[in-house]
């Protein structure tokens, strides 16, 4: 019994294709330039369970912010860059991206669905969407 146990889990290891595996280094990047204070690609794809680093590069003179809510709701999450983030009782707020700064989120996205952010200063109407699928 015990044998049969050992050449079934054999059989059923070789039974794996290799690329169905999950791959550690397996990692996804994707950026968004901002620009005369438009977020640009407006929308961004992003896979649910991937390790995945989001750059926004701010190409303007002034300060702007990314305000996102729910998205980068991930335990694995870590914010890079010479931005500012702000962190709140539910996570990360938002990050503020100084002139001509880069930020980076590095995270697993936890949950599907379409999330609008947005840049929250003054005067600033600039919102864009993150889907996650
Ligand atoms: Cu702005």
């Amino acid at each position: 019994m015990k044998g049969t146990i050992g050449l079934l889990s054999l059989v059923w290891m070789w039974a794996i294709p290799i690329n169905a595996l999950p791959t550690e280094t397996a990692v996804e990047y994707f950026s968004v330039e901002i620009r005369s204070r438009v977020f640009i690609p407006q929308q961004i794809h992003l896979h649910h369970g991937r390790k995945t680093v989001l750059r926004f590069r701010n190409h303007d003179t002034e300060l702007h912010t990314v305000v996102a809510k729910e998205v980068f709701l991930s335990d694995d999450l870590n914010v890079g860059g010479n931005g500012a983030p702000e962190f709140g009782p539910e996570g990360l707020k938002k990050v503020i991206i100084p002139p001509e700064g880069l930020i980076e989120f590095q995270f697993t996205p936890a949950r599907t669905g379409t999330f609008s952010y947005l840049c929250d200063m003054p005067g600033h109407e600039m919102k864009a969407v993150i889907t996650v699928e």
